[in-house]
């Protein structure tokens, strides 16, 4: 490599060092979320989160235009058949890690719908993690009744709200 060229060449990393700095480094994969409940302004919200990078990250914030809020929850089932749901206080993801959010597990929650989600929309949601870029992922929804009968995460939620609603009082 001639000597000419090599300055130009640090100058062209430099120039790139940038744009590589801003690569995302957490990848949001399989978003999808389901038709609402009639009468209920409440949704969940799936995906599967990984960290490419070398580094820990910290979910800050998560929004979506269409929803009031949106909190991390977990349910699990206990061996009445009962589900039950807490929110998650904090969301790491080790470099490699990679966290699959499913309807008897990690989900969001989105509180106070603009509209009730119909089958084949999109729902935009952004998560802020810590020294990211924002980064939005499009939750594709799905029909509430599935082949093989009525999904129980919905009505999960409609007991969870009336749990909620008797903390206020
Ligand atoms: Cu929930």
């Amino acid at each position: 490599m001639s000597k000419k060229i090599l300055p130009r060449l640090a100058a062209l990393v430099l120039a790139l060092a940038p744009l590589a700095a801003a690569q995302a480094a957490i990848e949001i994969t399989d978003g999808w979320t389901r038709e609402t409940v009639p009468g209920l302004d409440v949704g969940v919200g799936y995906f599967t989160l990984k960290n490419t990078g070398t580094h820990r990250r910290e979910l800050l914030k998560i929004t979506s235009p269409l929803a009031d809020g949106i909190e991390l929850q977990v349910s699990s089932v206990d061996a009445q058949g009962v589900s039950h749901m807490w929110p998650v206080g904090k969301l790491e993801l080790r470099p490699g890690e990679m966290l699959r959010f499913s309807p008897n597990g990690r989900h969001l929650m989105l509180r106070g719908l603009k509209s009730p989600l119909r089958v084949g929309a999109r729902v935009p949601v952004t998560l802020v993690f810590e020294d990211e870029p924002p980064i939005t992922v499009q939750l594709q929804v799905r029909p509430l009744v599935e082949e093989g009968g009525m999904k129980t995460d919905h009505m999960d939620h409609m007991d969870h709200m009336d749990h909620m609603e008797h903390t206020h009082h």
